[in-house]
């Protein structure tokens, strides 16, 4: 059954991987699965069309067959439990708990690292910018502590390489710019070790080449 999920016609990072279909990119990657792209503009995206596909207006959205996701979460979690072991462990114990990781990255470490992004540039101009920036850095260095001691010396969260450590290297990857990932040693390797791995490489490759292809006139 054919895949097909939604990009940016034009990210704003110009193709750094940032934008979250890089996520669902690179779950379908892993998880040895084709899949087709369909890109949408920022007007398109705010249309009934794709509206009936998401509620809010956003990319990513997956549709397979009949069903149709939104929020990269759920997406991510779908292709892991269709496609098991390559995302999530046979041992079901282990499998909830790689689930618990991909809520840990998306619920208690992305918030601070999106108030962060939102303070430095959406609120860049802002009267209380130099007051605030500090204080989220702070609350991102105190979750990227706690996350560093239990990841310790291992390679990945919990045992081999999951679902969660596909979302908690894709949340570290946006604090890339801020330099803080580099504060944090084992995390900065944690990261590098996610994106040398095969199925990353070509999921970014692919969301980059879009970006940098001439945009379609017409
Ligand atoms: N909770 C949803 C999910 O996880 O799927 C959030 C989806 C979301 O934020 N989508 C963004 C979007 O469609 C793109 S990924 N925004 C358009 C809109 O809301 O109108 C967020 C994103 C965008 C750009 C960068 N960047 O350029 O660095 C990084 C991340």
């Amino acid at each position: 059954m054919t895949i097909t999920i939604t990009a940016f016609e034009r990210s704003p990072d110009g193709g750094k991987g940032l934008a979250r279909d890089t996520r669902v990119r690179w779950a379908l990657e892993e998880a040895g699965l084709p899949y087709e792209v369909r890109l949408v503009s920022f007007r398109a995206m705010k249309e009934a069309a794709h509206l009936a596909l998401h509620p809010f207006g956003q990319i990513p959205t997956y549709e397979e067959g009949e069903l149709a996701l939104f929020e990269t979460g759920a997406i991510v979690l779908h292709i892991a439990e269709r496609h098991q072991p390559r995302l999530f462990p046979a041992d079901a114990n282990a499998r909830a708990r790689a689930i618990a990781w991909m809520f840990a990255a998306l619920n208690t470490v992305e918030p601070p690292i999106l108030d962060l992004v939102t303070v430095k540039f959406a609120e860049g101009d802002r009267p209380w910018k130099a007051e605030r920036q500090p204080l989220v850095e702070d609350r991102v260095r105190i979750r990227l502590n706690q996350l560093a001691a239990r990841l310790g010396d291992g390679d990945w969260l919990d045992g081999g390489f999951s679902a969660g450590d596909l979302l908690m290297v894709s949340v570290l990857l946006r604090l890339r710019p801020s330099g803080l990932l580099n504060e944090f040693p084992s995390l900065a390797a944690y990261v590098a070790r996610g994106e040398a791995r095969p199925a990353y490489q070509r999921s970014f490759a692919a969301q980059l080449a879009i970006n940098a292809a001439p945009l379609a006139v017409g």
